[in-house]
């Protein structure tokens, strides 16, 4: 039985339940119990704090987990990264006053930092040669400014709005995080052949992610046009209709350019034109 590492609650749990699920493996939601077997997949949901998870995996108490790269990062995790899994996507990001006239890296020069993320700071002040004070500090690092315990901030980053709340404008990304998949360094032959099996399954999942599938009826002589508008991942399936000047195309597309691709088969002579939700592909 595999251990996955899985935070408890907070903004990757329901995500990361919700992938598990998606791919057929039922576990129970952490309300109770910090300890969860599936019943249709050999693993077992250990639900921690995100702190935790990079250490508890490289330590082996769990051999998986899902944490935000920010988090391996800071710490220093001795873990493999298996899988970017595309979701809790944020970056750390430096910001100061809005009133400031910001200039440039050098502006944090001489000045106080405040943060939860340390290490990733000092790497990149070490970097572009800044001598500024780091303070640390855990939790509402956006109000440190307005109370004085420092002159700026470098704090995750997602929609923007709570530095905008708090009076600040972003001036520098530093790191571009998500929730990754991560393992313990050594693992089995057993362990790993269950680990590829995840992988298949989290791999179809997330490349059918944002995916639509496409069918329509094409007059024949449209055909060659409509191959190039919808490429599809090898080409596109092409099927006879009974009437001989009409075929039916069908294909899948990116959901972001669903309604571009659909505009230009119409101009093409396209119709009765269905789309549909994409469950899973498996390359
Ligand atoms: O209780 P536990 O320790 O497990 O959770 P936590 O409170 O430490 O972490 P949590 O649940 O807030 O975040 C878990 C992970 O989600 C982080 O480590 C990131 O990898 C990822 N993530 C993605 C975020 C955000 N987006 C995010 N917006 N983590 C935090 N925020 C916070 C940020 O700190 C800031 O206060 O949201 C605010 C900014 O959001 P915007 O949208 O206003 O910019
Ligand atoms: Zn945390």
């Amino acid at each position: 039985m595999l251990r996955i590492a899985i935070q408890s609650k907070g903004r990757l749990n329901e995500e990361s339940l919700l992938l598990l699920q998606n791919i057929g493996i039922e576990v129970d939601a952490p309300k109770r119990k910090l300890l969860s077997k599936s019943q249709t997949f050999p693993i077992e949901a250990l639900y921690l704090r995100d702190d935790d998870i990079p250490q508890v995996v490289a330590g082996g108490t769990a051999t998986l987990g899902i944490v935000g790269l920010n988090e391996i990062e800071e710490r220093k995790a001795d873990v493999d990264i298996l899988y970017r899994l595309g979701f809790g996507t944020c970056r750390l990001s430096l910001a100061v006053p809005k009133g400031e006239d910001y200039s440039g890296p050098s502006w944090f020069s001489g000045r106080r930092i405040a943060t939860s993320y340390p290490n990733i700071l000092r790497k990149y002040l070490e970097e572009k040669k800044i001598d500024a004070r780091v303070e640390v500090i855990t939790g509402s690092v956006e109000i440190a400014p307005a109370v004085g315990i420092a002159d700026t901030i470098f704090d995750i980053v997602s929609s923007g709005s709570t530095l905008v709340a708090n009076g600040l404008k972003e001036v520098e990304t530093v790191f571009e995080s998500e929730a990754v998949l991560i393992a313990n360094k050594s693992r089995g032959v057993q362990e790993q052949a269950v680990i590829d099996d995840l992988l298949f399954r989290i791999e179809s999942e997330t490349v059918s992610r944002g995916k639509k599938y496409l069918l329509m009826n094409l007059p024949k002589s449209a055909l060659e046009e409509a191959i190039k508008i919808i490429p599809a991942m090898r080409s596109p399936t092409v099927m006879p209709l009974a009437s001989p000047d009409w075929c039916s195309l069908h294909s899948v597309v990116d959901a972001a350019d669903l309604w571009i691709k659909v505009r230009q088969l119409k101009a093409i002579g396209a119709e009765g034109i269905l789309v549909m939700d994409v469950d899973k592909i498996i390359l």
